[in-house]
């Protein structure tokens, strides 16, 4: 079994996160996404999107989704639960986690795609061959969703120490990951949202977020 990766990118660190909270440990690839490695035709012959993570298993079975990766993670080695445990909790978890992906990892990666002179013509993640120029009308609607992200973050944080509630789960690793790539864009948890800011502290601290 082996991961595809990329150390500075967000959705392969969301798996790396989740491996370390398990404390799976496995062989690694690196693919230097910024210098574009993964446009190339021996990464496209892996995963033809362009994409990254993929996880490779041994009979070759491959996925290049995070939340199928974590899923196969979650179910040979359901200790500790990142995907929650009863029904409730699967349920809320998936309804949390898919806001916080959209709301939070998506809209970082419009605004970050659509100014950085490096991704000028790469607006599209991954694909192959294309030119896909910037949209600076993007830049605004990602600044815009991404304050719709840090206010549902706030408003589920009034349930619990967790964005999920309780524990500690993959909707705190999907919105951490989401947080800290916002800043590379120099958006930030509003300084009034100080719920998030204590969330934010707290969840940066484990181990796994330096995976
Ligand atoms: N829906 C995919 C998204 C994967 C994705 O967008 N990965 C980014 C890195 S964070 C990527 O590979 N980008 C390639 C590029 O920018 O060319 C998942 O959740 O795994």
């Amino acid at each position: 079994m082996k991961l595809y990766d990329c150390q500075v990118a967000p959705n392969p660190r969301r798996v790396r996160m989740f491996l370390a909270e398990k404390g799976i440990t496995m062989e690694t690839i690196e693919v230097d996404i910024l210098g574009g490695e993964n446009l190339q035709p021996a990464f496209l012959a892996i995963n033809s999107r362009g994409l990254l993570p993929v996880l490779e298993l041994d009979d070759g079975t491959r996925f290049d989704e995070v939340m199928a990766i974590t899923r196969y993670f979650e179910d040979i080695q359901p200790e500790p639960p990142l995907l929650g445990r009863t029904a409730l909790e699967k349920a809320i978890i998936t309804n949390r986690q898919r806001k916080m992906e959209f709301d939070g990892m998506i809209a970082g990666s419009e605004v970050f795609r659509n100014q950085h002179e490096g991704f000028a013509e790469r607006s599209i993640p991954g694909a192959s061959g294309e030119i896909n120029p910037a949209i600076p009308a993007l830049i605004e609607r990602g600044t815009k969703t991404l304050q719709r992200f840090f206010a549902s973050l706030e408003d589920y944080l009034q349930e619990g120490p967790y964005i999920a509630g309780k524990a500690f789960s993959m909707v705190d690793i999907t919105a951490v990951c989401a947080v800290d790539f916002a800043a590379w864009v120099k958006i930030n948890i509003p300084p009034e949202n100080t719920r998030s800011l204590a969330w934010y502290e707290q969840v940066s601290s484990r181990a796994s977020a330096k995976a």
